[in-house]
């Protein structure tokens, strides 16, 4: 490896990994006392660490190991190490209030940028089941206690001035990784870059609608600064179904190494994408027109769930946890008019940029550099990007016209109408 570390760094191996977690008392308790048995693997298929699973008699535990650099791409996009730090910082901060959605952490390494965490077993990545057309009974339930819960006690609505702008200062150093958001959500989609990419011929044509289309490109960077500086509560800030590990029982939220303070409705909108994409790729994956018809309709269910229980959730925390310096109480007294006034003007602002940074999340997955498996699943390269083309329009839509959605029912409608006019 090329690129300059901090004293003291190295990339592990399996090899170098067992002799470090071997002096760890918590993880020898937990794996087993035979450290010369344990199998260890190395297994991320992630776009930036590496990740290992270590399995022994007794159990097994999972490591996270920060590259200096973006895995996707290689040495040539050196990237901060130090994000292994918010991510753990983040999951400990989580941890307080969203108690078993996300994993145990074990063990943080400051030198090596390491986490060792609990192994979910037989978890497995969200996005991988709905690929396969797995349900999820308890998810929306899971998804929308962790969503309303990590938001709404890490915004000003339940933290005192100080405190917030504590955080605020502690996430700010994370500029490398919001800068990839910055620059792969918000920006290389709209204009020619070496990085994107997309279903080729197929979608040539409309590649280069997107970096023509003056309205989409005024959308989309007003919604930039909304990112860079509307500082509301502690995100996640990559909240998508490759970032949630589920069973039909438990779901656990991971991955938080994008965290910063930033739009609530960032990681909201972006999960409402994801959700949306899966929606729009059964075409094609099925191997008989409607054959995931079923699928397709838990799939919007769950979406109508995230949103619905979300905005219950955080509006009933809200009304029970008035502990932070914003709406004081003094001058809007519970069970007021004008407390019932200020929320819902406050989640009207929510839904709509929810919305927003949905439209950006569907765009950046079709024509951005980094892709979502539940499309690029799909061999056929003419039905993957009829599949595409529909994420392509949704997107528009909701980044230029998010007001005219008034419900969640209406942005499902509108997904299921450009199925219907294309497939019948
Ligand atoms: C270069 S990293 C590409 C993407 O992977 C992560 O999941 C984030 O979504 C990021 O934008
Ligand atoms: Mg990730």
């Amino acid at each position: 490896m090329s690129l300059p570390t901090p004293e003291g760094y190295r990339v592990l191996d399996e090899s170098s990994l067992r002799d470090l977690l071997a002096n760890l008392p918590a993880v020898v308790g937990r794996v087993g006392q035979d450290v010369a048995a344990w199998r260890i693997r190395e297994v991320g298929d992630g776009n930036l660490n590496l990740v290992f699973i270590i399995e022994g008699q007794d159990g097994g535990i999972c490591v996270k190991q920060a590259l200096p650099y973006v895995r996707l791409v290689g040495e040539s996009w050196p990237l901060d190490l130090n994000r292994a730090f918010f991510e753990y910082r983040a999951s400990v901060i989580q941890a307080e209030r969203c108690q078993g959605l996300v994993p145990e952490i074990l063990h943080y390494d400051q030198k090596l940028y390491l986490i060792v965490m609990e192994l979910l077993s037989p978890h497995i990545i969200m996005r991988r089941g709905m690929i396969d057309a797995v349900v999820y009974p308890r998810f929306v339930e899971h998804i929308t206690d962790y969503m309303a819960r990590s938001l709404y006690f890490t915004s000003d609505l339940a933290l005192p001035a100080a405190r917030k702008k504590a955080m605020i200062a502690e996430f700010c150093p994370n500029t490398d990784l919001c800068k990839i958001t910055e620059d792969l959500i918000f920006t290389d989609p709209y204009r020619v870059h070496e990085l994107n990419r997309w279903t080729s011929p197929q979608l040539d044509r409309w590649a280069a609608m997107w970096r023509e289309d003056d309205q989409l490109k005024l959308a989309v960077s007003q919604l930039k600064v909304d990112f860079l500086s509307r500082a509301e509560a502690l995100l996640h800030g990559d909240l998508h179904t490759g970032s949630i590990m589920v069973t039909e029982a438990e779901t656990r939220v991971i991955d938080p190494e994008f965290a910063f303070v930033g739009p609530m409705a960032f990681d909201v909108g972006k999960l409402i994408a994801n959700l949306l994409m899966n929606y729009l790729s059964h075409d094609g994956h099925e191997a008989r027109p409607g054959e995931r018809d079923d699928y397709r309709a838990w799939v919007i269910d769950t979406i109508h769930g995230v949103w619905h229980g979300f905005a219950t959730k955080f509006v009933a925390l809200w009304a029970r946890n008035r502990t932070g310096d914003a709406y004081p109480r003094d001058l809007l007294p519970d069970d007021s008019s004008v407390f019932r006034q200020a929320q819902s003007a406050y989640m009207a602002r929510l839904w709509t940029d929810s919305l927003r940074f949905a439209g950006a999340s569907l765009t950046r997955r079709t024509l951005g550099l980094a892709h979502n498996a539940d499309l690029e699943r799909i061999e056929d390269p003419d039905r993957r990007a009829a599949c595409e083309k529909r994420v392509l329009e949704l997107s528009r839509d909701l980044l230029v016209n998010p007001d005219s959605y008034a419900h969640i029912e209406q942005v499902t409608a509108r997904a299921q109408a450009l199925r219907a006019r294309d497939v019948g």
